[in-house]
Order: structure tokens, then sequence, then C-alpha cells
């Protein structure tokens, strides 16, 4: 401690002390520590069937799961792959792969064939839990690497059922050791600061140390009588981790929901009393201003956490203005490479527009972009972040890697804050490609390399749009090849046939002579917003 007090210089701590993180547990066994008292109470229910399950079952089926999967064939270390929406059953399926000793890679349900085909190949998935809806995609996405286990919620001809898989005897409960600091139990998909979509490793001991270091007193608040409502997708980490599993682990219950719809969304928070919502800026952004809100009853909701984009000081006043019952808008700051979750807004002292503090454990700095200083308060930099829920690595990527994590340990968020005197956190920009609709990544390295698979378009670049309720809307500037007519209609067609629906180019499209670019070959972005800017001023 204190060996080099000059390194130390502005590198911000929490103020509370450090929590101490088992390092003999796994994700699974650390969220199930105290389910055996919670036993009979309710933990998931859906808003739309109303079925729901008890801790017990969780529990239990959860073991049926391994066994059955152990049966079949099922290894320690296999990548079983979850492409379904938000149900009940997402945390038996997810907890029994993790029993067996697998990795869980989830892919957005929305995504197309594709899309998933890309997800399955670079996380070598050998198995898929889907619903009927979408089973024909992971059917053809599985084909393609000459896979065909392919499970199915509910009854498809060629697919095994989940019901059968529950109805084994639990007579192969796999015995599996695991090493919680070396091997993998989730693998998320992020682009990170720059490129496609990556495999992110997140190790047992990762997630472990992110739900002890969340779980203290100020921070994370849920208990044995919060109500959760889940309609946030547990593919996402946000979700999965700080919604599904820590709300677990926490005895709540949670009310899961597999499509917003904004009736039936203010409806369940009024019939299921639900008392924490953890949202997204354009929910937050609804609550506060949508004339629907006063038609239900929403006096159970005594908190709302925003996160995976920022909140507006103003959105965030306006909603405790408009529900005085709230006690707090609070916000959680983080990054799938993160475990999730760095910064949350303590207890006390909320501060509106802020992502709040350090979490304990960890080790912020702001770095000054051009020179790797670390800046005192009040300075812009790019966050960083170091300590036990910083990532294994990008998945057979050791350049990315290397690009996002430094020598000693330091994670580049690619964000650009600050600090105040009293060490609240404000995000007030980013330095990385990223763009995000609605909190949904949308990696524009995507979205380029498809529209120059396009044969009328010679080079493209992909920003994003600020825009007050979604975040930020993908906006695509294209050079036509030469002698070819191609017009904006033909390229929003192309691309809405080719991508999940959040990645449309709601922005726009607009036609250039030549994508401004370094000397190095890499988009200079800075200079097409700029030239969006002047655009919009005529
Ligand atoms: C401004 O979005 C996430 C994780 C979000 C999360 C998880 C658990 C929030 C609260 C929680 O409890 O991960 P990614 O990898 O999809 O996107 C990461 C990026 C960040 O680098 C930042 O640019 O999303 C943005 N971001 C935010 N920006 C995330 N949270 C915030 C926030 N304010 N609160």
């Amino acid at each position: 401690e204190n060996k080099n007090n000059e390194e130390e210089k502005n590198v911000i701590r929490s103020k509370n002390p450090d929590v101490e993180i088992p390092d003999n547990l796994s994700w699974n066994e650390y969220i199930f520590q105290d389910f055996d008292e919670y036993a009979d109470r309710e933990a998931i229910r859906d808003s739309i069937s109303d079925r729901s399950y008890s801790y017990r079952q969780i529990k239990d089926l959860s073991r049926t799961i391994s066994s059955a999967l152990n049966k079949r064939g099922f290894k320690k270390g296999d990548v079983f792959a979850m492409f379904l929406p938000n149900l009940p059953e997402f945390p038996i399926i997810y907890f029994g792969v993790l029993k067996a000793g697998g990795v869980v890679t989830a892919a957005n349900p929305l995504f197309t064939t594709e899309e998933l085909a890309k997800q399955l190949k670079l996380a070598d998935a050998k198995w898929i839990l889907t619903v009927p809806q979408l089973v024909h995609r992971a059917k053809e996405a599985m084909q393609d690497l000459g896979r065909e286990n392919v499970f199915v919620i509910g009854d498809v001809d060629g697919c095994e059922s989940l019901s059968v898989l529950l109805q084994d005897d639990g007579s192969s409960v796999p015995d599996v050791t695991v090493n919680p600091k070396e091997d993998i139990a989730v693998l998320p998909f992020s682009s990170g600061t720059t490129g496609q979509p990556k495999g992110v490793m997140l190790t047992h001991y990762n997630l472990v140390s992110c739900g002890s270091i969340m779980r203290t007193e100020d921070f994370l608040s849920f208990s044995e009588t919060t109500v959760l409502l889940a309609f946030l997708p547990f593919f996402h980490v946000y979700g999965m981790v700080a919604i599904m599993s820590m709300g677990l682990h926490c005895g709540s219950t949670i009310i899961t929901m597999s499509r917003f719809e904004r009736d039936k969304f203010l409806h369940a928070l009024e019939n299921y009393e639900v008392t924490h919502l953890p949202a997204v800026p354009p929910v937050v952004f609804l609550l506060a201003k949508h004339p629907s809100v006063d038609n239900f009853d929403l006096s159970y909701l005594t908190e709302v956490t925003n996160g995976a984009a920022p909140l507006g000081k103003q959105v965030s006043k306006a909603l405790m203005d408009r529900l005085p019952l709230l006690s707090s808008v609070r916000q959680g700051y983080g990054m799938t490479e993160l475990s999730p979750v760095c910064h949350m807004t303590p207890a006390e002292n909320n501060k509106h527009g802020s992502v709040g503090c350090i979490l304990p454990n960890l080790r912020c700095k702001v770095v000054d972009v051009e020179t790797g200083e670390a800046l005192g308060p009040g300075r812009d930099g790019e966050i960083c972040v170091q300590g036990p829920t910083v990532m294994k690595g990008y998945l057979n990527n050791p350049e990315a890697t290397t690009q996002t994590i430094d020598n000693d340990g330091w994670l580049h968020t690619g964000d650009i804050g600050h600090y105040d005197e009293d060490e609240h956190f404000f995000i007030v920009d980013r330095v990385k490609e990223l763009i995000k609709y609605k909190g949904y990544q949308v990696p524009p390295a995507e979205l380029e390399a498809l529209l120059i698979s396009h044969p009328a378009i010679e080079d493209a670049a992909v920003i994003g749009v600020p825009d007050a309720e979604e975040g930020e809307l993908p906006m695509a500037f294209v050079v036509r090849k030469a002698d070819v007519t191609l017009t904006e209609k033909d390229v929003h067609v192309f691309v809405d046939e080719n991508v999940a629906a959040y990645k449309k180019l709601r922005g726009g499209v607009e036609f250039i002579d030549e994508i401004p670019k370094s000397l190095s070959g890499k988009i200079l972005r800075r200079e097409l917003k700029d030239r969006l800017k002047k655009l919009s001023k005529v």
C-alpha cells in the first residue's frame, strides 16, 4: 500500500471499505447461497402467461437440467447459446448450464439468422435453446456450423422440448470442479471501443466480484420484499447480471416481460405492485413525460434505476417531481467488459445527472486523452477502471484485449467524463465508435461492413446522431460507385433486410464524395459529426 504516492495521484477509490470477495465459489453457487432460506417464496413470474417458479424450483430444476445435459454428452467448457426473450425459464437453464460447468452465451432474439450465426460461430456454441417463434433461425444458424443440438421451450418437430429435459430424474448431476479465477461463466458479445462484436470472457470470479461489491448497503437495495420488473433483456449483461442474477441472489421477486409495450408495461407496474424498476433512458423518459402514466397506480414504485446510456439531469428531476413516492432515481454505469457495473449512485446524496461513485474494491481514474495523465476533479478525460471485475479478455482476440486493457491492468472504457469534489462521476461523451440506440449496442463497424458489401457502394461510415429520447440514431455517410444509381431509399431497404430492427439507419443516409480518414485509414468520425452539425444548421 502507498508504495508509490506519485502513481496513486488522482486514482479514485470508494469511500466505503473494500468487501471480502469469496474466491472459492462459482457464479451459480454465489447466486444460490441463500436459496434454502427463500425456498417457497416466488422467485420469478411471467407477466404474460403468469407462469411462475419458486426459489426451490429454480434450484431443483437447474440441477435437473445439468443432469439432463450431462446425459446428452454436455462437457465442462461447452458453450450453450440462449436465443430467447425474457421468460421465467431463462434462469433455470442459465444456472443449469453453469452447474454443468458450461459457458452461457446469450444472443439478442431480434437477431437475423446471419447475425446469430456470426455469434454462434465466434463463440463456438455447441448447444442452443430457443422458442418456437425463433426456431427457424436457430436451426439454420446451427446448421451452418454443422450442429444440431437445438432445444425449444414448447413443441416443434425435430427439436427436443425443454419439458423433456425437465422430466429428467436428476440421476446424473455432473460433478464438475470450477476454478473461479480461470473458468469462463458467461460470454456476452460487445464491440468494445472499436470494431465488430467480440466475445467477452467473464470468469466466475469476475461475476462473483461484481455481485459482492454491488451488494453493499450503500448501493444495490434489493431485498426479499423487492418486486422487480424485468423488461430489459436477459441476453444483455444489465438484465442478466444486475437484474436476473442479483434479483435472485437477494431473494426478490422478478416479473418478466418478453416484449415492451407501453400500456402492458404500465399495467404490470400497477398489477404486480412493482417496487424496483431497472430501466434505460427512453423508459425513464416515458415515465417522466407520458400522459398515460397518470392512469395507473404506481404507489408501490420506490426506486427507478437508469443504466446503459446517459440520462439527462432534467429527465431525472422531472421523474422525481411526477412520482413523489419515489425515493430516488439512481444510476448504474458499466460496460460488458466490467462484469458489468463499476459506478452506482449511493443511497445518500443522489445528484441528478451523475452516474454515482466508483464501487468498493475498484480503482478509477480519468485520464487526459492526449497525455495519459490522471486528472483532478472537474476535468474531462477518459474513464479507466481497474479491479477484479475487469474481464479476462476478448475471446480469441488478444490484439483487441491489449488495446482495451493496458499493461497495468487498466481497462479503458472509451467514455469521457469527470468527477466532482465529492467524487461523484458524470459521463459527458464517448470517444469510442459505439452507438447506443435505446441502450442497445449498434457497432458502426458492423453496419459499415454490410454497406460496403453492396455492389453500388464504394465506401461508407456510420455515426450516431444525438436524439433526446432514444439516445442516438445510426446514420450512414455513403460513397456511391461511379456511374451507378442508388437512392437513400435503396440503402434503407438493403440495411433493413439484413439487420435486426434496432440497427436501422434511423438517423438517415447522406451521400458524400469521400469518407474523411486519417493517414492510417481510420474513419474521422469527429469530422463527420461536425459536418452533420453544419448541415442541420443550414
Ligand atoms: C451513460 O450498457 C452496458 C451496461 C450497463 C449497465 C449494467 C448494469 C448499467 C447498470 C447496471 O446495473 O454495457 P454495454 O457494454 O452494452 O455498454 C457500455 C457503454 C458504456 O461504455 C457507456 O458508453 O454504455 C454506456 N453506458 C452509460 N452511459 C452504460 N451505462 C451508462 C450510464 N450513463 N449510466
